[in-house]
C-alpha cells in the first residue's frame, strides 16, 4: 500500500450503493474493505466485478465477515483495518419489510450504529476516523407541515418516521450528531432520499416495475400487482448518490446534507414511463384496491401487447400499515457547499434499469 493511499470501510458492501461505492473509492486510489455478512447462499453479485483474489501482490479491495449486530466483530475488523473513513451503509433496508421484523431493525439500522462510533471511541480513532451515516428521507415521514416554505424538506425540516426503519434510522441520525458533538468526531448524516439503479434489490418498487416491464414485454410473465400508486418519491440515480456521500466526508466540517433531485413522481407514472420504454401505452383506471392500468397502444414490433391488456393490478397485501405518502427533497446546500451535481434525471434512470432488466430476462433464456 503507497504511504498516502487512503483506507475505507464499508458497511453493506454487498448492496446497492455499497457496490457503486466501493467502485467509486477504488477509482480514487482508495484501498477498501467491505463487510459481508455470512449467508447460505451467495451474497456478492453486485461486487463480484471489483473482487481481487487474495493471492495477488497488491490488493485494494478486501471483504470481511461482519454483522452490524456484533459489536466484538465490528471493534475487531475496525481495529484491523484502521480506516481513514467508514460508511456504514449496511442495514435491513426495506420499509414494509420493517414491519415484519420491528426489532431486527432497531438492532441493525439503530444500534448498529451506536456500534460504529462506539468502536472506533474504544480504539481511539475519534480523531482519525471519518464516519458517514446511511441516514434517510423516510426520517420526514412525508408530513405536510414539516416542509419548507417552498415545499420541500431540507436540513432543518423536522422529523416524524413512519415505520419501524424510520424510527430506527432516526435512533442512527441523533447518535451519529451526538457524538459529533460530545467527543468532537468526524461523523456526518446523508440525508438521502430515493436513489435506484439497476442494482436495486428485486422487491423495492422502482426494480419490481422494471423487471416486470421487461418481463411483461417477454412474454415471462403476466400482470404486475402493485400497493399504493398514489405515494410520491423524488428518485436519483445511485451512481450520483454514492459520489455525494463521498464529498460529504472531505470537507473542512462534520456537517449533515440531504442530497434529492428536487422532482417527485408518482408510482403510477414510474409504471408509465418504464413501460414507455419499450413502446407500449398504458391508461390507468378505476380507484383503489379496483385501479388497473390497461394498454392503449403498442408502437413496437419486438413487444406485441394485445389493446385493452390488463398489466398491473393492485394487491393491498403491499399497502403499508402507515405510508409515507410524498418525499421530495432540497438539495441546495449539498449543491452549493458540496459541489455536488447529479448527471442522471429520472428518464435517464428508467432507460438504463429497464434496457438492463431486459438484457437479464433475455440472457435467462
Ligand atoms: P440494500 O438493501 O441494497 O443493502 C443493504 C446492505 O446492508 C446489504 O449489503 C446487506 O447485506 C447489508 N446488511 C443487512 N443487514 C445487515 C447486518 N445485520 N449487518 C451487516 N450488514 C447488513 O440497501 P441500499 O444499498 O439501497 O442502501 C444503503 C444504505 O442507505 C442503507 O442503510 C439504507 O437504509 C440507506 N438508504 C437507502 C436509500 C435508497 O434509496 N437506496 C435512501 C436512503 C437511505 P446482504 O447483501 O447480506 O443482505
Ligand atoms: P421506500 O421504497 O419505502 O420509499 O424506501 P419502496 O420502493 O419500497 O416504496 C416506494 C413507494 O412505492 C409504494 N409501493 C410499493 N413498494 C414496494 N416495495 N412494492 C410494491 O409492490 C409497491 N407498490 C407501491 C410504497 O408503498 C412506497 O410508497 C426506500 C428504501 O430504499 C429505504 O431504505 C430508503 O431509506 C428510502 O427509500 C428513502
Amino acid at each position: 500500500m503507497a504511504a498516502t493511499q487512503k483506507v475505507a470501510l464499508v458497511t453493506g458492501v454487498t448492496g446497492q450503493d455499497g457496490s457503486y461505492l466501493a467502485e467509486l473509492l477504488l477509482e480514487k486510489g482508495y484501498q477498501v474493505h467491505g463487510v459481508k455478512r455470512r449467508a447460505s447462499s451467495f451474497n456478492t453479485q453486485r461486487i463480484d466485478h471489483i473482487y481481487q483474489d487474495k493471492h495477488e501482490n497488491h490488493v485494494d479491495f478486501k471483504l470481511h465477515y461482519g454483522d452490524l449486530t456484533d459489536s466484538t466483530n465490528i471493534i475487531r475488523i475496525i481495529q484491523e483495518v484502521q480506516p481513514d473513513e467508514i460508511y456504514n451503509l449496511g442495514a435491513m433496508s426495506h420499509v414494509k419489510v420493517s414491519f415484519d421484523s420491528p426489532e431486527y431493525v432497531a438492532n441493525v439500522d439503530g444500534i448498529g450504529t451506536l456500534r460504529i462510533l462506539e468502536a472506533v471511541r474504544i480504539l481511539g480513532l475519534e480523531k482519525k476516523t471519518r464516519i458517514y451515516q446511511a441516514s434517510t428521507s423516510e426520517l420526514y415521514g412525508g408530513l405536510a407541515e414539516n416542509k419548507n416554505a417552498a415545499g420541500f424538506y431540507d436540513e432543518n425540516s423536522a422529523f416524524y418516521p413512519r415505520s419501524p426503519y424510520g424510527v430506527a434510522k432516526i435512533y442512527g441520525f441523533w447518535i451519529t450528531k451526538n457524538y459529533r458533538e460530545a467527543y468532537d468526531m468526524y461523523a456526518c448524516n446523508g440525508i438521502l432520499f430515493n436513489h435506484e439503479s439497476p442494482r436495486r434489490g428485486e422487491t423495492f418498487v422502482t426494480r419490481k416495475i422494471t423487471m416486470a416491464t421487461a418481463a411483461i414485454a417477454l412474454g415471462k410473465q403476466d400482470c404486475l400487482y402493485l400497493g399504493n400508486l398514489n405515494s410520491q418519491r423524488d428518485w436519483g440515480h445511485a451512481k450520483d448518490y454514492v459520489e455525494a456521500m463521498w464529498r460529504i466526508l472531505q470537507q473542512d466540517v462534520a456537517e449533515d446534507y440531504v442530497i434529492a433531485t428536487g422532482v417527485t413522481t408518482y408510482i403510477r407514472d414510474f409504471v408509465r414511463f418504464s413501460f414507455a420504454e419499450i413502446g407500449i401505452e398504458l391508461a390507468f383506471e378505476g380507484e383503489n384496491e379496483k385501479e388497473i392500468a390497461k394498454v392503449v397502444a403498442c408502437n413496437n414490433p419486438d413487444y406485441q401487447l394485445a389493446i385493452g391488456t390488463v398489466v398491473v393490478r393492485v394487491d393491498p397485501q403491499y399497502y403499508r400499515p402507515t405510508e409515507v405518502d410524498l418525499l421530495l427533497g432540497d438539495p441546495t446546500k449539498s449543491k452549493t457547499q458540496l459541489g455536488w451535481e447529479p448527471q442522471y434525471d429520472l428518464a435517464g434512470l428508467v432507460k438504463e434499469m429497464v434496457a438492463s432488466d431486459l438484457e437479464i430476462l433475455k440472457r435467462q433464456r
